[in-house]
């Protein structure tokens, strides 16, 4: 019986101190996230004039500036048509605001930059970079290929093919690589052509775990290696 107690007793005590151990676990684990939805309020967007807002400043672009219907020109305005007559009646993706948004009518021959911006980051840390595209030809007659560059390498390539003009969100994760503290960005017309005619709109770049399914991935050749 004598031995029996002490098992008896031994027993509790294991179990209080699982009960101890399990509420310290939840204790960490309701820090770390309420740790993370800080970060998640506290994730500012590093692009300047990322919704087009003050119109054609803090960015440059390998297509001319121009408001005409001619190809190989942007134009920042609030809608499809008042860059060429024949376009959409389709305005910004941005809910308030003077609601520009970069319309661009593609360079025919040749791959441009269409967007290029510089943000300063801090090495080895992660970034989440992402914008609003809108097609203005339906995929019947325009399926076109844009790139999201970082660091001067094309870290994502997405096909754009609407049936009919819509917002649609483009994003890539990675890591800052390290010894770097200014990374330029760009969002590439990967071929040329007639029908490369499109919108963008609220572009950001930040160094948040903004999404609950953070998929980190390397920048081969230039950073990290080790994906968190
Ligand atoms: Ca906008
Ligand atoms: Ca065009």
């Amino acid at each position: 019986m004598k031995s029996l107690f002490y098992n008896g007793l031994f027993v509790q005590h294991l179990a209080q101190g699982v009960k101890v151990y399990f509420l310290i676990f939840l204790s960490i684990g309701f820090l770390l996230r309420k740790e993370d939805l800080n970060a998640q309020t506290a994730c500012p967007d590093l692009i300047v004039n990322e919704n087009f807002e003050s119109g054609s400043t803090s960015f440059t672009s390998g297509l001319l500036p121009s408001c005409a219907c001619t190809a190989g020109t942007y134009c920042v305005s609030t809608n499809f048509n008042l860059k060429c007559a024949g376009w959409p009646n389709f305005g910004d993706h941005t809910p308030t605001g003077v609601r520009n948004f970069l319309l661009v009518d593609g360079n025919a021959s040749a791959a441009t930059n269409v967007w290029t911006s510089n943000v300063s980051v801090t090495p080895g840390s992660p970034y989440t970079f992402s914008f609003w595209v809108a097609s203005v030809y339906p995929s019947s007659q325009q399926v076109f290929d844009l790139g999201m560059m970082v660091n001067g390498q094309n870290v994502k390539q997405i096909t754009v093919s609407q049936v009919s003009p819509s917002w649609t969100q483009y994003s890539f994760s990675g890591i800052c690589p390290y010894g770097v503290t200014n990374l330029p960005l760009a969002i590439r017309q990967i071929s040329g052509g007639g029908f490369r005619d499109f919108g963008l709109d609220d572009i950001s770049f930040n160094s948040c775990r903004c999404d609950a399914a953070f998929n980190f991935q390397s920048i081969n050749g230039c950073g990290s290696t080790h994906p968190f």
